[in-house]
């Protein structure tokens, strides 16, 4: 199984779940092949991540993470529970509609611009993201208040899709204060060694 990556949030997840199962995988670290005819032939998208695993060529982090739970053997995607298999959907919609961009640009401000070596952040710009942020933290801190985990009271690829823009969120100066069970809910998954650090150590230049 090869997985191509990137140093960014959406093969963080891929990343941190191949860890944290256990996954046998080759790392092919793609960052300046992404734009090239061979890679567009795997992913037309042309970004990370995208799964190689004999026939399947998949891309779209959310199906890879539920391919390789199904591959493994792990409810962390519900493959036999319709009803968990709901709520884990409905966090996953919700967070591509709702959360990635209110997280998104504060993420891509202090994060990919230092990772990418493309400038400073722009905190001035940040000031009227706030309010989107806040009215959709609010959203996921009253889910989470009493609640160790987004859905089916266990880790589950919701957790790690939802939190993967959000992981390095003191970095990244999210407006958090006011909400203690995201905050609660983030360092509990910081905790988990396969979350804390997803970078493969050793990775293949993509040809
Ligand atoms: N919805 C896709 C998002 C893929 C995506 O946008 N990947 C970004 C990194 S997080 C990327 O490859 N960016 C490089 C580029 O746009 O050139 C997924 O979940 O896999």
């Amino acid at each position: 199984m090869k997985i191509y990556w990137i140093k960014a949030q959406a093969p963080r997840r891929v990343l941190a779940l191949v860890g944290h199962l256990g996954v046998n995988a080759e790392f092919i670290e793609i960052s300046r092949g992404l734009k090239t005819n061979d890679y567009a032939a795997l992913n037309p998208n042309m970004r990370a991540p995208t799964l190689v695993d004999g026939e399947v060529v998949l891309w779209e982090s959310s199906a890879i993470m539920a391919y390789l739970c199904i591959k493994q053997g792990s409810d962390m995607w519900p493959a036999d529970n319709p009803q968990e298999q709901v709520e884990v959907l409905r966090w996953l919609s919700w967070d591509n509609c709702h959360w990635l961009s209110a997280v998104g640009p504060f993420y891509f401000e202090h994060i990919v611009k230092k990772t990418f070596n493309i400038g400073p952040p722009d905190r001035a710009a940040l000031v009227e993201k706030v309010p989107n942020l806040k009215t959709y933290a609010k959203i996921l801190d009253d889910h989470l208040e009493g609640r160790s985990f987004v859905a089916c009271d266990r880790l589950t690829v919701a957790d790690f899709h939802l939190a993967s823009m959000a992981a390095d969120w003191r970095e990244a100066e999210m407006p958090f204060a006011d909400f203690p069970s995201v905050v609660r809910w983030l360092d509990t998954l910081a905790r988990l060694p396969a979350w804390a650090d997803p970078w493969p150590k050793t990775t293949a230049a993509a040809a």
